[in-house]
């Protein structure tokens, strides 16, 4: 028991830390100790970059080490994905993410995409200079109950609320949910478009997400 737990804390340790030379191979050894793909999930990785997500926001850390955790991360779900997807574990949510249209700006996207996955959410990430069809198709297609639209600038805010309104035109507003965030973009500004959710950093992205599939 004490061997299980300490493989946990491990893990969870170089996921806060970044470590993304360690933790594929510590999952690697929670699998092969026998340890639940669920537990190692949720008590080690979700867990690590739930903690990252708090420091983010009280400021005690700065994006570069974000990106190394989320990164470690990402790294550790590749050990790990194969045992989920045997046992059935199903994502929380299935989230389209992407830099609206006119725009190349892709740090800030990708670092929330990053954060979702960390919260175990599957993320479909479309790039950048994403059309608002192409958003709105692209939820369909892969059942996505949610759409995180980026803007960086104050030109391209504007394809935003084109998305949304794309997805009243199509009936789509009720079952899909749309967050928005990136530098110039407002709570008012969201509020103004429609939008049903705004994030002002990645960690608040995933709380708006859980949010929006009651988690
Ligand atoms: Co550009 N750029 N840029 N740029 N660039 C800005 C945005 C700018 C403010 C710089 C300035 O003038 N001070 C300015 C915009 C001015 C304006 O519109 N008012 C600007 C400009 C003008 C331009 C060009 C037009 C320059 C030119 O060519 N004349 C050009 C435009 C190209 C285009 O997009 N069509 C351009 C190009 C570039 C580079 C290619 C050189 C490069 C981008 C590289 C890349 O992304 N791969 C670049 C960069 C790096 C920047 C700055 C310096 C940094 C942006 C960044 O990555 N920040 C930026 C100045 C600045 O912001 N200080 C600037 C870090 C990132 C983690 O933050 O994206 O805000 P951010 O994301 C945050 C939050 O906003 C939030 O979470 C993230 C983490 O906390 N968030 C979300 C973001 N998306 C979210 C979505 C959510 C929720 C939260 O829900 C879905």
């Amino acid at each position: 028991m004490e061997d299980r737990m300490e493989a946990i804390a491990k893990l969870r340790d170089a996921v806060l830390k970044g470590n993304i030379g360690q933790t594929p191979l510590l999952t690697r050894q929670a699998l092969d100790a026998g340890l639940e793909p669920a537990l190692i999930l949720n008590d080690a990785l979700i867990s690590g970059m739930d903690e990252v997500g708090e420091l983010f926001k009280a400021g005690e850390v700065y994006v570069p080490e974000v990106l190394l955790s989320a990164k470690s991360m990402q790294q550790a779900m590749q050990v790990l994905k194969p045992s989920l997807v045997k046992q059935g574990i199903k994502p929380r949510g299935k989230v389209v993410v992407g830099t609206v249209r006119g725009d190349l700006h892709d740090i800030g996207k990708n670092l929330v995409g990053m954060m979702l996955e960390g919260a175990g959410f599957e993320v479909i990430d479309l790039g950048n200079d994403v059309l608002p069809e192409r958003f709105v198709d692209a939820a369909v297609e892969h059942k996505a109950s949610i759409i995180g639209m980026s803007a960086l600038l104050t030109t391209t805010m504007s394809a935003m609320k084109e998305t949304i309104d794309l997805l009243g035109r199509r009936r789509l507003g009720g079952s899909i949910r749309t967050m928005i965030g990136g530098a110039p973009v407002t709570a008012g500004f969201a509020k103004e478009i429609g939008a049903d959710g705004y994030g002002n950093d990645a960690a608040s992205a995933v709380d708006i997400a859980k949010g929006f599939v009651g988690q």
